[in-house]
C-alpha cells in the first residue's frame, strides 16, 4: 500500500480515490457491464445482411428471405425461412422488396431481429 502524499499530487489523487470508492460502493463493476444489455452487443452496421423478401407470413411470424452472407451466423447466401422477433417487423414489408436485416439465433431458432429497407 503506497499513498501519494505529496502536496502537488494530493488533490487529484484524493478526488480519484473518492470517485473510485463511491462507484465501487454503489455498483459492483460486473453488474454495471451487464446492464448495457444483450441487444447492443454486436456492432449493428456489420451485423446487417442483405436480403430480398420472398414471402411474408404474418400469422406465423415468419418471413422467407433470399439473403446474402450473414457474418454473425457464419451463413452463406441462400433462401430460407426466418422467424421474426416481433410481428411489427413485418409491417410495411412487401414481397419482392429489398431489405437489410439483422438475424440471430434466438432460443435455437434463426430469427430476424431488425429490418430496414434497402436504400437505393
Ligand atoms: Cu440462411
Amino acid at each position: 500500500m503506497s499513498s501519494p502524499r505529496s502536496l502537488m499530487g494530493a488533490p487529484i489523487a484524493a478526488i480519484a480515490l473518492i470517485v473510485a470508492a463511491a462507484s465501487h460502493a454503489a455498483a459492483p463493476a460486473p453488474a454495471a457491464e451487464h446492464a448495457a444489455g444483450p441487444a447492443s452487443a454486436a456492432d449493428p452496421a456489420s451485423a446487417l445482411a442483405d436480403g430480398e423478401v420472398r414471402r411474408i407470413d404474418k400469422g406465423q411470424g415468419k418471413i422467407t428471405l433470399r439473403h446474402g452472407p450473414i457474418a454473425n451466423l457464419a451463413m452463406p447466401g441462400m433462401t430460407m425461412v426466418f422467424k421474426v422477433a416481433e410481428p411489427g417487423l413485418l409491417d410495411g414489408l412487401e414481397e419482392g422488396e429489398k431489405i437489410r436485416f439483422k438475424a440471430d439465433r434466438v432460443n435455437g431458432a434463426l430469427t430476424v431481429t431488425a429490418v430496414e429497407r434497402a436504400t437505393r
